[in-house]
């Protein structure tokens, strides 16, 4: 088949996700049919650098054929068995303990599921569950924040702060509330980070006393938010976030899906910021996106009181801890870790980024440039003397990400923030690739834009 048959027979049948399907009917699809390292091709054998690392999942990079032959032998042994009804399976077990073994030393349990959405939707009702086990059962909201992204069923995109999604199919779950993000750039410009930081938590801390600190159950966040725009929180806002949740003691949700397994350059992103939380969703990045699977890992306050007090739990889907994808996780795990993969995000490909990405701050277009691990942000701007945004209708978001992937790039936009999150295994040159045409497609950005010299536009 040829790309053209492709993309009649796609806009014939396939629904895409997060798309409007008319316009993307009449635009066509890229047709995307292999990849390796962290470059993918197309239909039309384009080479395009993956600044995305697929949805920010790819962390061991493409074409791994040790994954390939973990999932080729687990398939030959046993494809599919479940967790249900005292039954487990080699796999499973294995990947539990090596999760339990990874993660921050008051974790010991892990609950298996087949994607972040899933994840999200066990921890509502396992918080819940452990604060009626307490005889607390008044204890039943739960706190996130607006531009958060917990995932895309009902529960997980309750959680999740995107009012766009709330204005569809809903009502919404009930007994969800959603306070201020940490989004300096954005919200916070008018005071020092240090105090927008502050100013963020003191919000939450408002937020519990109106609502009751005897009703408020946990607080769900992404220690850097992903989907909303790599949003790094002013250093001032975990360590105020953590006071208050102690104060009233409320459960600490850190939605680890994308910060997870070395995105921050460390396991988790809780790590980084020398957070304790209670329950971390994952997933993404703990098969590197070979297959779908996701996990709850449960802190041992929870896990401790659903095992001792809770009798039955009624909850689990039909691939909680699937073999094949089990199996392509703990050799991913394992990959990882001999690799010294998180290791070098942080002590070498961080920092290095970290200045390359820093150059770009200088260009016209952009008001700011930050970095963490290999997680970046781009702000565009119409004004770089007043940091003024660009009118919506422009989408120069939209039209910076379509010159990146005319020149063999992928990079996110989210709004006028462009944003990258490439696979973990990038090498330094890879990193100047992506710089250089980062830079390309700012220039025609500003072109297209008219946006000529900063003091110009000023
Ligand atoms: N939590 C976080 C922090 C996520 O980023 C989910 C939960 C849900 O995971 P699943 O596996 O159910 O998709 C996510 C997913 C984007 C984008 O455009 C981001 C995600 C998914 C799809 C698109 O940035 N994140």
């Amino acid at each position: 088949m040829q790309t053209q048959d492709y993309q009649a027979l796609d806009r014939q049948h396939h629904l895409h996700p997060f798309t409007d399907f008319k316009s993307l009917g009449e635009e066509g699809t890229r047709v995307i049919t292999h990849a390796d390292g962290v470059y993918i091709y197309d239909s039309q054998g384009n080479q395009i650098l993956d600044g995305m690392a697929g949805l920010w999942c790819v962390n061991l990079g493409y074409g791994r054929q040790e994954l390939v032959d973990a999932a080729t032998e687990q398939m030959q042994q046993l494809p599919y068995y479940n967790n249900f009804f005292k039954t487990t399976h080699p796999p499973a077990v294995k990947l539990a303990a090596k999760l339990s073994e990874l993660a921050p030393e008051h974790i010991n349990h892990v609950f298996f599921t087949g994607s972040g959405s899933e994840s999200n939707d066990t921890v509502l009702r396992m918080v819940r569950r452990y604060w009626a086990l307490k005889g607390k059962p008044g204890k039943q909201w739960i706190i996130s924040r607006e531009n958060g992204y917990h995932g895309s069923t009902v529960a997980g995109m309750s959680l999740g702060g995107m009012a766009p999604m709330h204005d569809q199919g809903g009502p919404c779950v009930p007994g969800i509330a959603h306070t201020c993000q940490p989004y300096w750039f954005g919200e916070g410009r008018d005071m020092s980070q240090e105090a927008f930081g502050k100013q963020c938590a003191q919000a939450l801390e408002d937020q519990i006393l109106a609502l009751g600190e005897d009703n408020v159950a946990a607080f769900i966040a992404e220690p850097v938010q992903g989907a909303g725009g790599a949003i790094i929180p002013p250093d001032s806002y975990w360590p105020a976030v953590q006071e208050v949740l102690a104060k009233y003691d409320i459960l600490l949700i850190a939605d680890e899906v994308i910060c997870g397994f070395g995105r921050l350059g460390e396991w988790f992103g809780s790590n980084h910021y020398g957070l304790k939380p209670d329950l971390m969703p994952i997933a993404k990045g703990l098969s590197s996106g070979y297959l779908p699977i996701g996990a709850v890992l449960v802190g041992d306050r929870v896990a401790d009181t659903l095992i001792e007090d809770g009798g039955e739990f009624f909850h689990g889907f039909t691939y909680s801890g699937h073999p094949v994808c089990a199996a392509v996780a703990l050799k991913n795990l394992e990959l990882l870790e001999s690799e010294r993969v998180v290791e070098k995000v942080r002590d070498d490909l961080g920092p290095y980024l970290a200045k390359r990405w820093q150059a770009l701050a200088e260009h016209p277009l952009v008001g700011e440039a930050r970095s963490l691990g290999l997680i970046g942000a781009l702000e565009l701007v119409a004004n770089k003397r007043t940091g003024e945004r660009f009118d919506k209708a422009l989408s120069a978001g939209n039209v910076c990400r379509d010159f990146c992937f005319e020149n063999g790039l992928v990079m996110r936009s989210v709004g006028d923030t462009m944003v990258i999150s490439p696979p973990l295994i990038i090498t330094h040159s890879e990193i100047d690739e992506l710089v250089s045409k980062a830079r390309l497609a700012l220039d025609k950005t500003a072109e297209a834009l008219a946006v000529t010299h900063p003091m110009e536009s000023a």
